[in-house]
C-alpha cells in the first residue's frame, strides 16, 4: 500500500508506523490521518502483526492538526470532509498501539497519543492543547479524554491557557506511563509492543476492549461486558494451550484462535 505522509514498516509480530510530515511537525493533515487509519486498520486483518509502534521523530510526535488545511475551513467542509469519521475508525483500532512520543504532542497530536493504549515519552515530549491559542477548542476528544485521565482543574487549566505540560507532569498526572531518554524512547515502546505481542491475540484483544469500555459504560455494564469478554476466552484453543502450557512447565504456542 504506497503511503506518502506516513512511514509504514512491519517487524512481525509488531508493526511500525512514522508520522512523516517532519517539516510541518508532523501537522495532520486529511491525508495523513487518513493513511494512519488505513495503515492501522490493514495491521488488525494482518495475522503476522498483533502490536503496533504508533511514533513521530524525537522533535514532534505531532503539533496538531494542520492549521494550514483547517484556516479556510467553514463548518460545511468539515461537514463534508467528515474528518471526524476517521477518528472514529481510529478509535476501533482492534490491537494494541503503544505510542513512542517525543517533543512536540500538541492539540491533534495530543488528541492522537492518547488514542494510544500504552505511552512511553522521551524527557523531551511537551503535551498540550493550545486550541484556545487560535481561537477553537480541542475537536477530536480532547475535552473528555485530558479530563478523564488527568482530572477536571488540570484538563481544565491546559484547555483554557493552551499552555502545555512537561514529560514530567504528564508522568506524574498519568498521562503517560513513563518516561525515558530521548535515545532510548522509540526502543523501549517496541519492547513493551513485542512483549504484549507474545501473548494470546484474542485475549488482548478482549481485555484492550473491555478496559476501553470503561471510558464509557457505567461500573456495572463495563463488568457485565468484561464477563462476557471473560466467558468468550474459555471458547479459544490459545485458553487451553495457555493452560496446559502452565501445567507443563514451558512456554506457550499462542495461534490467535
Ligand atoms: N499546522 C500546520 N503547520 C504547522 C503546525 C500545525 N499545527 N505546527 C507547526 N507547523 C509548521 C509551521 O508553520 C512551520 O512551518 P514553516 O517553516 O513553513 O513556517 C513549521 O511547522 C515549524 O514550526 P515553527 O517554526 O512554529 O516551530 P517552533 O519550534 O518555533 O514552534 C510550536 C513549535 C510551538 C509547536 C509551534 O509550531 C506551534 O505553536 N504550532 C501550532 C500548535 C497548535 O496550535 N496545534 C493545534 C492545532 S488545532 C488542532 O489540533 C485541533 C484538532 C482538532 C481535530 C479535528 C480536526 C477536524
Amino acid at each position: 500500500m504506497p503511503f506518502s505522509q506516513i512511514v509504514v514498516e512491519t517487524e512481525p509480530p509488531i508493526g511500525i508506523i512514522r508520522l512523516n510530515r517532519p517539516k510541518v511537525l508532523n501537522a495532520l493533515n486529511f491525508e495523513l490521518l487518513r493513511e494512519l487509519v488505513e495503515a492501522l486498520e490493514a495491521f488488525d486483518k494482518d495475522d503476522r502483526i498483533r502490536a503496533t509502534v504508533l511514533t513521530g521523530n524525537d522533535d514532534a510526535f505531532s503539533a496538531g492538526a494542520d492549521i494550514k488545511e483547517l484556516s479556510e475551513a467553514t463548518p460545511v467542509d468539515l461537514i463534508q470532509r467528515n474528518q471526524f469519521a476517521l477518528w472514529d475508525r481510529l478509535k476501533k483500532t482492534a490491537k494494541p498501539i503503544v505510542g513512542a512520543i517525543s517533543g512536540h504532542a500538541l492539540g491533534g497530536g495530543c488528541e492522537l497519543a492518547m488514542n494510544c493504549d500504552i505511552i512511553i515519552a522521551s524527557e523531551t515530549a511537551k503535551f498540550g492543547q493550545p486550541e484556545i491559542n487560535i481561537g477553537i477548542m480541542p475537536g477530536a476528544g480532547g475535552t473528555q479524554r485530558l479530563t478523564r485521565t488527568i482530572g477536571k482543574f488540570r484538563a481544565m487549566e491546559m484547555i483554557l491557557t493552551g499552555q502545555p505540560i512537561t514529560a514530567r507532569e504528564a508522568e506524574k498526572h498519568g498521562l503517560v506511563n513513563r518516561i525515558v531518554p530521548i535515545e532510548a524512547y522509540f526502543e523501549e515502546a517496541k519492547k513493551l509492543a513485542m512483549q504484549i505481542a507474545q501473548k494470546a491475540p484474542v485475549a488482548t484483544r478482549l481485555a484492550k476492549e473491555a478496559v476501553l469500555k470503561a471510558f464509557d459504560t457505567s461500573l456495572q455494564e463495563g463488568l457485565q461486558f468484561e464477563r462476557r469478554n471473560f466467558y468468550l476466552l474459555f471458547s479459544t484453543q490459545d485458553m487451553k494451550e495457555g493452560m496446559k502450557a502452565f501445567s507443563e512447565k514451558r512456554p506457550p504456542q499462542f495461534k490467535g484462535r
